[in-house]
């Protein structure tokens, strides 16, 4: 973003983060916001423009919630920018990046602390692109039954990019890692709305960190990371839930003990258990921090309700992904489970990213259930029935849409 435009974005970005007329997608002045209808209870929401945004259906105001209406994914395998999720824990977004005097300061349990400007990140070290799926945990949290606590989201907080920056590896190099070194913590510019709340901070162990793949990024496919996505910088840790992608990245700190911050002590931890899960209504004896996504896959070409020609061959489409395995590949039934089909799979981008897949059916008149099953490299699929736990965390069923065949 140049100078310029960050102005520009600046004044919009205070209008909206104040509540005020936050860029109405009705169709002109005078009118209210379109209104989106989630297919849960309650699942009434506005659909709003922050800057460089499409119209997104907001969660929340204060922090900005925006989740990503699902025909975007009918458009390909990578979320545009403009239509990516957006999800913070708090309000206060810092709002004077300046990208000539940012730093990212690396520390703690190194050899030498550095302190890197943009500059530095993109001239001193090697630049690297992975495209891989940021999926919020609370993604479909809105489909719990029982309902569960939290915002209650469609299928809209996750989205594939190609990010683009340095390994976080070669900046802990740089820094020297020292002996003993057993995480590494990240914190971002955005802050709680008072100090006695926990700053959003989450950390990996140090050989996850030190894997090559997890990237400090500053570009998303083939820009500059949106502000509301993380400018100037964020981290990208391909296979894990998007809790742990700091935005506004500025500080790494190894550490020679586990981080014990409120955001991975107490918050983000799912069942201790296989399939981290327990009994509707339960409650976990034991718990861990998240971490790799679960296989998932949607239909993304016809929307519940949607009306097809009978008799004559349609084209369904739609996604899957999983936690880094790779899709190997997708199963599609349009009686309800009765009977399944292998789809074909689309253009391969990497085993993190959104995976294509089609098949072309031909249907007698009726309702149709369609659902969709993906299997991953190491043979792990969708379960035919919901999984639960208290969070409302890592929804992966095998999703059905209902069209109408006429
Ligand atoms: N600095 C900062 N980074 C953050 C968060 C946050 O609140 N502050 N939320 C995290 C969570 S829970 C998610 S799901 C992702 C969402 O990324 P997005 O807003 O770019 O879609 O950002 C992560 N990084
Ligand atoms: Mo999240």
């Amino acid at each position: 973003m140049t100078a310029f435009d960050r102005r520009d974005f600046l004044a919009g970005l205070s209008v909206a983060l104040a509540g005020g007329p936050a860029f109405a997608a009705g169709k002109g002045s005078g009118e209210g916001p379109s209104i989106v209808q989630l297919p849960f209870a309650n699942g009434e929401r506005p659909l709003v423009r922050y800057p460089q945004k499409r119209p997104l259906i907001r969660l929340t105001t204060r922090p900005p919630q925006l989740e990503t209406p699902f025909p975007v994914f009918a458009e390909g395998a990578i979320t545009p920018n403009d239509a990516f999720f957006v999800r913070y824990h708090f309000a206060d977004l810092p709002l004077d990046v300046d990208p000539v005097t940012f730093r990212l300061a690396i520390g703690g349990h190194v050899e030498r602390p550095v302190s890197l400007s943009l500059d530095d990140l993109r001239r001193r070290f090697p630049v690297r692109e992975i495209v891989a799926v940021n999926q919020c945990s609370g993604n479909s949290r809105g489909f719990f039954d029982p309902r569960v606590g939290g915002g209650q989201l469609g299928h809209g907080a996750m989205g594939n990019a190609r990010w683009q920056g340095v390994a976080l590896r070669d900046l802990l190099d740089h820094a020297g890692v020292r002996a003993g070194a057993a995480q590494v913590a990240f914190n971002g510019l955005d802050m709680p709305p008072a100090p006695t709340m926990p700053d959003f901070a989450k950390a990996l162990d140090i050989d996850h960190a030190r894997d090559g793949e997890v990237l400090v990024a500053w570009g998303m496919n083939g820009a500059d990371l949106p502000f509301l996505n993380g400018y100037p910088l964020r981290l990208v840790v391909p296979g894990y839930y998007g809790t742990y992608w700091i935005k506004h990245l500025s500080e790494i700190t190894v550490l020679d003990t586990a981080f014990d911050g409120y955001w991975m002590k107490s918050a983000y931890r799912v069942p201790d258990n296989d399939c981290a899960c327990v009994p509707p209504g339960g409650k976990p004896e034991k718990t861990r921090p998240i971490s790799r996504l679960t296989i998932r896959s949607f239909l993304t070409s016809h929307a519940e309700g949607a009306r097809l020609p009978a008799g004559r061959e349609v084209a369904l489409k739609g996604i899957a992904f999983d936690g880094g395995p790779g899709i190997s590949g997708v199963a599609v039934s349009t009686d309800g489970g009765a009977s399944w089909q292998s789809a074909q799979l689309g253009a391969d981008l990497g085993r993190y990213s959104f995976r294509e897949w089609q098949l072309g059916v031909t249907l007698q008149p009726g309702e149709h259930r369609v659902m969709v099953r993906a299997t991953g490299r190491g043979g792990e699929t969708q379960p035919l029935d919901p999984l639960w736990q208290p969070s409302g965390y890592m929804r992966n069923v095998v999703e059905t849409t209902v069209v109408r065949v006429v």
